[in-house]
């Protein structure tokens, strides 16, 4: 009886994550600190999922219950990643899309993580429940961020050298992966051996592996990108996109789809094939996206999965970044589809 024997299969993230320690791939520190991220986006998703209906009540969830002020699902969701990373007992430093700088955990007495994140990206697009997603990046640990607190000579150092620590370039990723939110709740993940995705079931409130070594085509025929900024564009670029809608001989040009949120746009991509970009215009000549919470994250999932991500001249994992909120310009997903992008921009 398949349906039967089909029932015994079913793995939760958290038994194939024992799995990948047991087989060596992650220690078990890291598989705490990932649990954790699990942890905090299903706290996430049924935020985002009661949005609306927390507006009437004024209250977010639990996390609001005393009557404070209302505070904007980006920032609760931010304080809910930190709470859970920090709760792990297992992460040194965490910096985050929505802080300023990033912040060195005092609670640590294990491991030594440094997780890079953006709690809720595309956030923008929450009001009409159009899908929105958390991103994630963990790099190893570093003996030169722990911190000795009873040592008070080093704390004005401390925000310094937590920059530092954080500025690896994404070649340097353990892990990475996102959650989306959207008509399922969806986890992306990567330990650096290929592409897994697990999908929530709201009836058990467990991710279940549900695709394993995600690979994405080759090339694919659909393009995300926000159009709406084409003037202020580079020639080269205007006359790559004018070449995507280009019927040719076949009569068929590339379909265009852009959500507005990276996560949903790049999943698409991910299983369908295509790409997205986000070019520098002449109003923001780094482009939008951030390269330690956005680009570096995608870009190693990408590449996992057999695909590309780009500057449009270099590898984004090559990248050292600068500074912690530093843009670069994306384009990612098909290999041959960025690949013949970085042809029309050289
Ligand atoms: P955010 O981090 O402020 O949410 O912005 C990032 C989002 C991405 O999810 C999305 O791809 C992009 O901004 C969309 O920008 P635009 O509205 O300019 O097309
Ligand atoms: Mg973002």
């Amino acid at each position: 009886k398949p349906k039967k024997q089909n029932a015994y299969k079913l793995q939760t993230l958290t038994s194939w994550l024992l799995k990948q320690e047991q087989d060596g791939v992650i220690d078990a520190e890291l598989t705490i600190v990932l649990s954790s991220i699990s942890m905090a986006c299903k706290q996430i998703a049924s935020l985002v999922q009661r949005a609306g209906i927390s507006k009437l009540t004024e209250v977010h969830g639990a996390v609001n219950a005393q009557g404070e002020d209302q505070k904007k699902l980006d920032v609760v969701s931010n304080e809910v990643f930190s709470n859970c990373l920090r709760a792990s007992g297992r992460t040194g430093i965490i910096a985050s899309e929505e802080e300023d700088v990033p912040v060195a955990v005092e609670e640590s007495y294990y491991g030594n993580y440094i997780v890079v994140f953006d709690p809720l990206d595309g956030s923008s697009n929450i009001d009409a429940a159009v899908s929105t997603g958390s991103i994630f990046g963990i790099y190893s640990p570093n003996d030169d961020c722990l911190l000795d607190l009873e040592d008070t000579t080093m704390l004005d150092s401390v925000e310094q050298r937590c920059i530092v620590n954080v500025c690896q370039p994404g070649n340097n990723l353990l892990a990475a992966g996102y959650c989306m939110y959207s008509s399922a709740v969806i986890f992306v993940l990567t330990l650096g051996n290929g592409v897994f995705s697990f999908t929530l079931d709201p009836m058990f409130g467990e991710f279940i592996l549900t695709q394993e070594n995600i690979q994405i085509p080759k090339a694919g025929k659909i393009y995300a990108f926000n159009e709406g900024n084409y003037q202020l564009w580079d020639d080269r670029l205007k006359k790559y996109i004018d070449h995507l809608k280009d019927p040719g001989p076949s009569g068929n040009p590339y379909s265009a789809r852009y959500i507005g949120s990276l996560v949903g746009d790049f999943h698409r991509t991910l299983l369908y094939g295509g790409i997205y970009g986000y070019p520098r215009d002449k109003k923001s000549r780094n482009g939008k996206l951030r390269l330690l919470y956005e680009c570096a994250p995608m870009s190693f999932i990408v590449e996992q999965a057999g695909g590309k991500g780009s500057d449009g001249q270099q590898r984004i994992l090559d990248i050292q970044p600068a500074g912690i909120h530093q843009r670069v310009p994306l384009y990612i997903g098909s290999i041959e589809e960025v690949e013949k992008l970085e042809k029309y921009l050289s």
